[in-house]
């Protein structure tokens, strides 16, 4: 399988490989990796089919194709998102997984419109100081994800179809934070707004980020899509999936001064990158 030199006259079809789900339609895909490779496809209207997996049925999909495991498990595993490659003959010519590698695949291949638009740097670099840079993006967005990490991981198991809840229960249960093996459903707090609170916290923060948010300019570079805006929508997408309330009241943390929600607005603006889908095919060999 050439790992080189991939041309686009090589590509007849890209599979996007997405997480199972017993939700239907637009609604089916809901993993915050898996839906940042949506965004990019749809955005930069890349023609791709698209196929399911049930998480149980992951790690086979990984040793079929002799997919690199992804280390940040213990012990490593295969991990969607992926995607396959073929030539004009059927053949599989490349495939891979994690979502920022085959972004970065992808923004080769297809450059226009290009999705990596903010400086890497802390510094603000813009006239006005409002400059939004990756790294200033990363040191808000996971503190985010940490602090809602139990308010949405209880709304997943009951999404999947289900083999993968089993699966995902099982699993997951040896990260109990508390270390008591309790299913990932049990893992919210006794009140509520003990997990809430420095969620909204965390995400008043990343808002802050669109403070110079307009109609026109709604994402964190200004008028044009980037690949951290995917980030962001795809990690509101895993909310509104597990649950429309926990959804609702992530929104809410958007709200400025002067009344405009400026998550709501980043979010909508976001929605058809979200909810494109590709042709659903069967995986086959
Ligand atoms: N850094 C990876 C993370 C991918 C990842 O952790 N995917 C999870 C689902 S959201 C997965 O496939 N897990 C498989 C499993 O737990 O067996 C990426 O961005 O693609």
């Amino acid at each position: 399988m050439p790992m080189e030199g991939l041309t686009r006259d090589q590509i007849d079809q890209i599979q996007f490989l997405d997480i199972e789900s017993r939700l239907q339609g637009v609604d089916r895909s809901w993993s915050p990796n898996t839906v940042r490779v949506r965004m990019v496809l749809n955005y930069k209207k890349i023609p791709y089919v698209e196929s399911y997996i049930s998480y149980p049925d992951i790690r086979a999909f990984g040793e079929k194709y002799d997919l690199p495991l992804n280390t940040n498990y213990d012990p490593p595993r295969s991990t969607l998102p992926a995607i396959l490659i073929r030539d004009k003959q059927g053949k599989v010519i490349k495939a891979m997984l994690d979502s920022r590698t085959i972004s970065e695949l992808l923004d080769k291949l297809y450059p226009d419109p290009p999705i990596f638009l903010l400086p890497m740097g802390d510094e603000d670099t813009s006239k006005d100081g409002t400059t939004v840079t990756m790294r200033r993006f990363v040191r808000l967005l996971s503190p985010a994800w940490g602090a809602g990490h139990n308010i949405v991981v209880p709304s997943i198991p009951s999404i999947l179809d289900p083999r993968a809840k089993v699966y995902f229960v099982e699993d997951r249960a040896k990260d109990d934070p508390l270390g008591q093996n309790r299913s990932p459903e049990d893992w919210g707090a006794e009140n509520p707004e003990d997990d809430w609170e420095p969620f909204i916290k965390e995400l008043k923060a990343l808002a802050e980020l669109f403070v110079h948010s307009t109609e026109s300019s709604p994402f964190l570079a200004g008028d044009k899509p980037c690949y951290e805006d995917f980030m962001l929508a795809a990690f509101i997408t895993w909310f509104k999936r597990g649950s429309e309330a926990n959804f609702k009241r992530l929104i809410q943390a958007g709200e400025r001064d002067d009344g405009v929600n400026v998550l709501k607005r980043f979010y909508e603006a976001c929605r058809p990158w979200v909810e494109g889908h590709g042709e659903v095919v069967e995986l086959k060999d």
